[in-house]
């Protein structure tokens, strides 16, 4: 498959951001070179609180007068991972990012994944706090021990070098990802959408990105539930290609 960089979607899910969801397509739109930028894809739910329906639809306006089309999708599978796989299936343009609207994806890297991203569109660039100029500020310190163990025994297994599997801050081509059967619903989709695509064969190229925890509302994801991660891992290990993509896809 021959995939060349045309332009990219945005997919933003949200339940209770609301400056930091403003922020962030700000900051995209100041950043990112317009003809870059296919759309954007606010993903909300019945839990996505009142002020950051508010909120997007502000950012919505803004974008529609920037003539940067924006849609809001109410979600039909549930969480996180649910979120951004309806969106994945919408999504228009040759490449799609996957990031937060809490901020904890920083969106003035999106222009940088932009670029690295169409030096290979073949591939997937993706952010990592664990690669030299990386770091994290504010995270707890029991999900970072466990973050650290987590990517050394999921690269050794996976035979990558990759310091960052579980961050789904990502540009990937958009027709990969409408191919692949995704199982995950939870947050360990985020680790799905680099898992499936090394065991196609797929490179993922690392860019260092700092990381700094969200200052308004609360984290989806319990300290609890990060070991949730584990199922995916083993599982997907020895997933070929026949199990990975949907039958009716043509690659
Ligand atoms: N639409 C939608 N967005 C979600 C859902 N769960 C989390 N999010 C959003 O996805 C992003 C990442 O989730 P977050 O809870 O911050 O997880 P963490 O950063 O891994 O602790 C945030 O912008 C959330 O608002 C969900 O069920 N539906
Ligand atoms: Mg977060």
């Amino acid at each position: 498959m021959k995939t060349i960089f045309e332009n990219t979607s945005v997919i933003l899910p949200a339940i209770n951001e609301t400056f930091s969801f403003e922020q962030t397509v700000d900051i995209i739109l100041q950043t990112c070179s317009r003809k870059d930028l296919c759309e954007f894809v606010a993903v909300v739910c019945k839990r996505t609180t009142k002020d950051c329906l508010a909120y997007i639809e502000k950012s919505k306006e803004k974008c529609e007068a920037a003539g940067i089309p924006f849609t809001i999708l109410w979600q039909k599978k549930p969480y996180a991972g649910g979120a951004c796989q309806d969106a994945i299936d919408i999504c228009k343009g040759s490449h799609l990012i996957i990031m937060s609207t809490d901020l904890e994806t920083d969106p003035h890297l999106v222009h940088e994944l932009i670029r690295e991203e169409k030096n290979h569109p073949d591939d997937i660039t993706t952010a990592s706090r664990w690669l030299k100029g990386g770091s994290f500020s504010g995270y707890d310190k029991k999900k970072e021990i466990l973050n650290y163990i987590f990517q050394h025994m999921f690269s050794l297994y996976y035979g990558v070098k990759m310091t960052d599997m579980t961050y789904g801050f990502r540009i990937f081509p958009t027709q990969l990802m409408q191919q692949i059967r995704w199982e995950e619903m939870r947050h360990p989709f985020f680790l799905e959408t680099a898992l499936k695509p090394v065991r196609l064969g797929v490179k993922l190229y690392e860019i260092p990105t700092k990381w700094a925890a969200r200052q308004e509302g609360e984290s989806q994801n319990t300290f609890i539930q990060t070991f949730a991660y584990l199922r995916p891992a083993v599982k997907c290990r020895f997933y070929g290609k026949k199990k990975i993509l949907k039958t009716d896809a043509g690659i």
